[in-house]
């Protein structure tokens, strides 16, 4: 009896102390394994005599049943208590706030094109696009632009490569979108009302010019379009493009090949302290290029110039995002200086509306 108690303390101690699974499977197997001291100790019963055996064997039973038991209660201890340490370690708070990630901007030309695309969509105008690689006929001869016309030497204009032995005249890259409205025009025919905003190509680089930038032309044909018309249109655009309440344009007497009469257009502003202010003051700045549709380029895009007549127009997209947002060097916009996007980008969720006001 003596024996069976010191076991049994000794093993509900060393139960007690294991540290972790290993110690405590160590334990069951000195205790409980096939050559465990309790298990040998069961095994004697057999050479006891039957009166030893009958009060050895229940008090031996009664060991294994309750140093079995402290080997499962001490392992579901042990692995609540790991569960509990995982949990602490690994807990997570929702509550904090998120990193924040370098968020993109738009680019002032995008921004403006997307103000200009809101501003002639409100008036009627479709936004057309075109091929900015172009055949010559498309660049040129649709535009009544002569053969011998300056702009069509290769100083001015990029030519692409035809194969060894092809006569064709070679491909351009487009020095406007004009081209996109003479595909508008024979593929829509008239009347029609649309804008061509995009890239176009000339081969200049200076402060003021780089060999890419952005053009938006203005189309409106039908069968009794006025300059009076051209004239609102391009006031009410001033107006809204640059979110002023009153704007002031003058017609100056030009000449372009595609128009007839072509008028150049300066709009009223000052300019004090470095300021520019549009609408405002003595001075004039000329903003863009504009006139009637020649019937040649009319009929060039398959519009019969007796039924049907009309007005075009052309700025700088890049320019005119200079005088808005008062950025002053063109060629910072192509250049790619993640400081200066920052600096001039757009919150990309800012959708230019007129209804929400084109810039905020
Ligand atoms: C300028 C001048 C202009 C046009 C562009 C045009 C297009 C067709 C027919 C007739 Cl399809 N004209 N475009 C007309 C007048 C001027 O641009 O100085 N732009 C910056």
């Amino acid at each position: 009896m003596d024996a069976i108690a010191t076991l049994r303390g000794k093993y509900l101690e060393q139960i007690g102390a294991a540290p972790d699974a290993d110690a405590l499977e160590a334990v069951r197997l000195a205790a409980l394994g096939k050559k465990g001291e309790i298990s040998l100790k069961m095994r004697e019963l057999g050479q006891m005599s039957a009166e030893e055996r009958q009060s050895a064997g229940p008090a031996l039973n009664a060991l294994k049943t309750e140093v079995d038991a402290a080997l499962k209660a001490r392992k579901s201890a042990q692995e609540d208590a790991a569960l509990d340490a995982r949990l602490k370690s690994e807990w997570l708070d929702v509550t904090l706030p998120g990193r924040p990630r370098p968020m993109g901007t738009i680019h002032p030309i995008s921004q403006v094109m997307d103000e200009l695309t809101a501003i002639f969509a409100d008036m009627g105008f479709a936004v057309a696009e075109g091929p900015q690689i172009e055949s010559d006929w498309y660049n040129f001869d649709a535009l009544n632009i002569a053969p011998e016309h300056p702009s069509r030497q290769e100083m001015d204009t990029f030519y692409m490569h035809r194969a060894e032995g092809d006569t064709r005249p070679p491909h351009v890259l487009r020095t406007h979108t004009s081209p996109v409205q003479i595909r508008a025009m024979q593929n829509q025919g008239a009347p029609i009302r649309v804008i061509a905003p995009g890239r176009v190509y000339r081969m200049d680089m200076d402060q003021t010019h780089t060999p890419m930038f952005h053009q938006v032309e203005g189309l409106a044909i039908d069968r009794d379009i006025s300059m009076a018309q051209l004239k609102w249109t391009l006031e009410e655009f001033c107006r809204a493009f640059f979110e002023v309440d009153e704007v002031e344009l003058r017609f100056r007497a030009s000449h372009f090949p595609f128009t007839e009469p072509s008028a150049e257009v300066d709009i009223r502003c000052s300019w004090e302290g470095g300021q520019l202010k549009i609408g405002e003051g003595k001075d004039w700045l000329e903003i863009l290029g504009s006139g009637m549709v020649h019937p040649k380029v009319l009929q060039a895009g398959g519009i019969d110039p007796n039924e049907w007549q009309g007005f075009a127009f052309g700025l700088g997209i890049d320019r005119i995002a200079m005088l808005k947002y008062g950025i002053p060097d063109l060629r910072a916009f192509f250049e790619s200086d993640l400081r200066w996007l920052r600096h001039y980008g757009f919150a990309s969720l800012d959708q230019p509306s007129l209804a929400a006001g084109l810039s905020r």
